[in-house]
């Protein structure tokens, strides 16, 4: 029986993978923490700064934890503004929870992104080894996150293991600060107003996925035979590769009268450019058997089901 600690547990990711772990390894097995108190508790929950290195040692030492997931980090758009900060949070917290699972023995998950490639990756069925010059600061911590996982599993063999997460689409809790928070955002609008103007331009692809494969892939790498592993860490994973229009296509199949217009954004809009078009998640599929169920249309049909009960 797993005892898992998950830090950043209110955010997008979080929040929805604390349920389905709860679910899976029971409530008093997963402990839940964040650097803010949840507006309403349920299960086991525990305030965590991850910069705070001693607090999440003794958090997980009490709970007797045997492995930590790691979801504390800036994401890329916040990360271009504040990036002093986002270095000291996300590598300061990454080297934090890396040192508590080196020293407790844990199984440790962190995410990666496909913000970890930059402009000269090649754009179209990216390899999973391949050039990496990210130009932002959230890929640079990226990139430095991914060799730090692997440098902790050679040196001291902690079982460290992540993927590279395309942009995640869910219903649940929004997402904060992305690059890719369009496709949550043009779903809530389409619901609420009929309407969504996109800060991302027509024909800008980048991969996607719909929150309950990325929340099974993790669960699935969790539980992979680490002897098959070559990679361990920040493998691609995607489920689609879209762009606004099609997206605004699908949503019109549930509600004829949507409309979207553009307002780009320069600075998230040349993030997305910097980011390739679809990745190629073959690695994931060889070594742990990654698969998607979700595809653009079967996500959309959720989504606005979902979406129209929860805010009609
Ligand atoms: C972001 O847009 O910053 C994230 C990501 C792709 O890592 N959703």
């Amino acid at each position: 029986m797993k005892r898992i600690l998950v830090t950043g547990a209110l955010g997008q990711i979080g929040s929805e993978l604390v349920v389905k772990l709860r679910k899976l390894y029971g409530e008093e097995n997963v402990l839940a923490t964040d650097i803010r108190e949840p507006k309403e508790k349920e299960g086991l929950f525990q305030v965590l700064d991850v910069t705070e290195g001693k607090r999440m040692y003794e958090l997980a030492k009490q709970f007797n934890a045997d492995s930590l997931i790691h979801m504390a980090a800036l994401l890329s758009a916040t990360a271009e503004k504040k990036p002093l900060y986002a270095w000291q949070l996300n590598m300061g917290g990454l080297i934090n929870a890396l040192e508590v699972s080196r020293e407790l023995n844990l199984q440790f998950f962190t995410p990666s992104s496909i913000g970890a490639f930059g402009p000269t990756t090649p754009k179209e069925n990216t390899p999973q080894d391949t050039i990496q010059r990210p130009t932002t600061m959230y890929g640079v911590s990226k990139v430095a996150g991914e060799l730090l996982c692997d440098y902790y599993f050679h040196r001291f063999g902690v079982d460290t293991r992540g993927v590279r997460f395309p942009g995640l689409i869910s219903y649940t809790t929004p997402p904060g600060g992305g690059t890719t928070d369009y496709a949550v955002e043009i779903y809530y609008k389409a619901v609420e107003e009929g309407r969504y103007t996109s800060y991302i331009a027509e024909g800008t692809y980048m991969d996607m996925m719909y929150m309950p494969d990325a929340l099974q892939a993790i669960v699935d790498l969790m539980e992979a035979d680490g002897s098959k592993l070559e990679h361990r860490n920040a493998f691609n994973i995607t489920a689609m590769s879209i762009e606004p229009n099609q997206i605004a296509e699908e949503i019109k199949k549930h509600i004829p009268a949507f409309e979207m217009d553009y307002a780009v954004d320069p600075v998230r809009q040349g993030i997305a450019e910097s980011w390739p078009n679809f990745i190629d998640p073959s690695a994931a599929k060889e070594e742990w058997g990654f698969t998607a169920a979700y595809d653009l249309e079967k996500m959309t049909a959720d989504m606005i089901e979902k979406l129209s009960s929860k805010l009609n």
